[in-house]
């Protein structure tokens, strides 16, 4: 809205209260009973949310008297809320005594000067009407959700505490009463005590980012095959956790959950570890793969080709070596020629007998 259709809403405001007053003025013969009270409380959908969704106040009331007026000025902060247009709803017609006589007008303009600074006001009011016979007055004894609007939270406000509050006085309150629903002669300006909810807060947390498992230095996570290698094997470091010991890192909203192969302590071969999103769920599922490493215990010796050496022999074996989704397969295939044979056999038997530095671990 701008400025000047504001000024003009403002003035259409100060002149329907004005010609309110002006005809209860004429008539105002009511007697204030001294000990009207109203409560009006105050409630967010959420206490947390993250930038971008709609929370939902709702303003519930109840008081001792016949309500013919009622305004206030909800305040939000505005580096964290914008209000939604048009989601002013309310409720309040199925309370009153004459069914149809809700009148809501909202008003921006409202903010108490202790609030100046990081607030801006929603201003609900509700004026009674009449049926020709009996005015429609609010009284309830219990509290009533007579309405609620909608605040949206923006963006960039990560990590902010929005606060929604009614001010516990303010002269935009606005009181009149009826002594007698059916007398519309005994319009009075209540004395009525206010008594408001306290503060809403609630809290702005990150939006939710998929997590991502990335490599640091030479580790390959192999996204296609669900293999992670490249690593160093037992014999000069014993991996635990591929993130704590900087093979790997987590971008997002995320953690990795790392499980040996059974009866080993370590991440060898065929261990399995796990991308787990901040909400529990497992997102993705990669098997460690260390070259020449076939018993899962990270160390490469010649116990780890007695296996696949009995498999090329056609004895028994454990595993399938043709079978490359296996990671026992994959880690014995140590030339990435798609065989597993002597040829790599070699190689281990070579490392094992110091003629090489190191068993490769990238193909
Ligand atoms: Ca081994
Ligand atoms: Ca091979």
């Amino acid at each position: 809205m701008t400025r000047k259709l504001k000024r003009i809403a403002a003035l259409v405001l100060a002149l329907a209260i004005l010609a309110s007053s002006f005809a209860l003025s004429a008539f105002a013969a009511g007697t204030a009973t001294g000990n009207e009270a109203m409560n009006v409380g105050l409630a967010l959908s959420a206490d947390t949310a993250e930038p971008g969704d709609e929370i939902t106040v709702t303003v519930s009331i109840s008081n001792n008297y016949n309500a013919t007026t009622m305004r206030w000025p909800v305040l939000y902060s505005t580096d964290v809320f914008e209000l939604v247009d048009g989601s002013l709803t309310t409720a309040i017609d199925s309370v009153t005594t004459v069914a149809g006589s809700t009148t809501t007008t909202t008003n921006e303009e409202f903010v108490p000067a202790a609030y100046s600074e990081g607030y801006s006001a929603f201003t609900i009011q509700w004026i009674a009407n009449s049926d020709g016979t009996i005015i429609g007055a609010f009284n309830s004894a219990t509290s009533v959700a007579c309405f609620s609007f909608k605040l949206k939270v923006i963006e960039g406000s990560e990590g902010k505490t929005g606060t929604v509050l009614i001010p516990q006085s303010s002269e935009h309150f606005y009181k009149m009463a009826v002594s007698d629903i059916a007398d519309a002669t005994s319009f009075y300006t209540a004395p009525v005590t206010f008594t408001v909810s306290d503060a809403a807060a609630l809290t702005v947390e990150s939006a939710y980012v998929a997590p991502e498992l990335v490599a640091l230095g030479g580790t390959i996570i192999d996204k296609a095959n669900g293999f992670i290698y490249g690593l160093t094997h037992g014999d000069f470091a014993e991996i635990v956790d591929i993130v704590e010991d900087g093979y790997a890192k987590v971008e997002g909203d995320g953690s990795v959950v790392c499980t040996p192969v059974a009866g080993q302590n370590v991440l060898g071969t065929g261990a399995r570890v796990e991308l787990v999103d901040s909400l529990g769920v497992t997102v993705e599922t990669y098997y460690i793969v260390i070259f020449g490493d076939t018993d899962g215990d990270s160390f490469v010796t010649t116990d780890d080709i007695i296996d696949a050496s009995r498999w090329y022999a056609y004895l028994d074996s454990a595993n399938d070596y043709e079978d490359f989704s296996n990671p026992v397969a994959f880690a014995m295939d140590i030339n990435g020629d798609d065989f597993v044979d002597d040829v790599d056999f070699a190689i281990v038997e070579r490392y094992y007998a110091y003629l090489i530095e190191d068993v490769p671990q990238t193909r």
